[in-house]
């Protein structure tokens, strides 16, 4: 998959840099303006998650409006109580979750650089932390906070992959301002995250303008949207299902939905009801999780969002009105994308 990207990275770099080399170039003034936005917006930051997934650290992190459930799935995702929920705004900070042999919690403070690390001797002796971290903290101490990560015999996330929780978008902090507690979460996720399950409630089976926006603010990470609360009867859930995916589908383009009742998952764990379970939902979720705990798994979402950027390239203006044949692109610069886009898989259609 690196050949793709640095074949895409270099065909917009190389064309951007004929066009201004060549005469009457002030008339591809925006094209290259385009070109080289488009390369540093969409295609490096691919370019990033790549070199963070050879390192070995893929995060998958669910981000949605506060109280559509987040911290709740969590609960049920991680089969431990560690995630600390509570009604009304709660998660203040990123708490991501890991994978190791001990309960343990580190915390990344911002302002100081600095990590702070502690041991546990249970998963609700960390819960009782974690609360404290993430919903005493005042505001000003939760903006000099990046992220707590939480590390733990937690078999559902075995593999290397990071899950994480984020503060609910739509309502500020108390304290905060709309726009910086947004600014936040986003920088978290430019900043951490390689894939996002978008989560929005199904409760009034709506979806709000702010979700709509901030899907799109996002939407280059987006490869699934989660709907939570999802406890209608069980032999409509089908038909449930096909209504609402058919009224919402447009709004999430290329987004698989998966439908998910996190207290039904919770009630079953604890006491053993197997049905709850099962109606819950929960087990696509964990069956999509253990996916990315593959080399496999996790290149297929990289492909997506490659795929997904090639399109909005053909789509985006100045190319819509031209098409992509009027691009005077580098020739080498197009072979050598056909050549590493037919190894790793990727269609990217139209190319010339
Ligand atoms: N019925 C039902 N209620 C749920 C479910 N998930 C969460 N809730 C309730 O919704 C409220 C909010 O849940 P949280 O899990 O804290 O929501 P959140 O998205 O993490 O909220 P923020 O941290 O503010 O972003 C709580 O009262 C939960 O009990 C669910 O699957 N079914
Ligand atoms: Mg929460």
């Amino acid at each position: 998959m690196n050949d793709v990207v640095d074949a895409f990275v270099h065909l917009l770099h190389d064309t951007e840099n004929c066009l201004r080399n060549s005469p009457g170039h002030g008339r591809a003034k925006t094209l290259i303006e385009f070109l080289r936005d488009f390369r540093m917006k969409r295609v490096n930051p691919i370019h990033k998650r790549l070199e963070r997934m050879g390192s070995g650290r893929y995060v998958l992190s669910m981000v949605g409006l506060t109280n559509v459930g987040k911290s709740t799935l969590a609960h049920a995702l991680l089969e431990h109580p560690v995630a600390p929920r509570r009604n009304g705004p709660a998660t203040a900070i990123p708490v991501e979750y890991e994978h190791g042999d001990e309960w343990l919690m580190k915390t990344y403070s911002l302002a100081r650089c600095h990590v702070d690390e502690l041991h546990f001797d249970s998963p609700q002796a960390l819960a009782q932390a974690l609360e404290r971290r993430v919903f005493a903290a005042s505001q000003d101490q939760a903006a000099k906070i990046e992220r707590v990560l939480v590390l733990g015999p937690m078999d559902p996330i075995k593999g290397g992959l990071v899950f994480a929780d984020t503060p609910g978008f739509g309502a500020a902090q108390p304290g905060d301002t709309h726009k910086n507690h947004q600014a936040r979460l986003t920088k978290y996720v430019h900043d951490h995250v390689t894939e996002v399950l978008f989560c929005v409630s199904g409760a009034n089976c709506a979806v709000k303008t702010e979700e709509v926006k901030f899907f799109a603010a996002i939407q280059e990470f987006c490869s699934t949207v989660v709907v939570t609360k999802w406890d209608g009867e069980p032999e409509a859930r089908e038909r449930e299902i096909q209504a609402y995916r058919s009224k919402y589908a447009d709004l999430f383009p290329r987004c698989r939905f998966m439908f998910i009742e996190a207290k039904w998952a919770i009630d079953g764990q604890t006491n053993g009801t197997p049905g709850k379970l099962e109606e819950s939902g929960v087990n696509e979720i964990k069956a999509f999780i253990r996916e990315k705990a593959t080399i496999e798994g996790r290149r297929s979402a990289i492909r997506q969002q490659l795929l997904l950027a090639w399109q909005d390239l053909l789509e985006l203006a100045p190319l819509r009105e031209s098409g992509l044949a009027a691009v005077p692109w580098r020739m080498d610069g197009v072979l050598r994308i056909k050549a590493a886009a037919i190894r790793d898989g990727v269609q990217f259609i139209g190319l010339p």
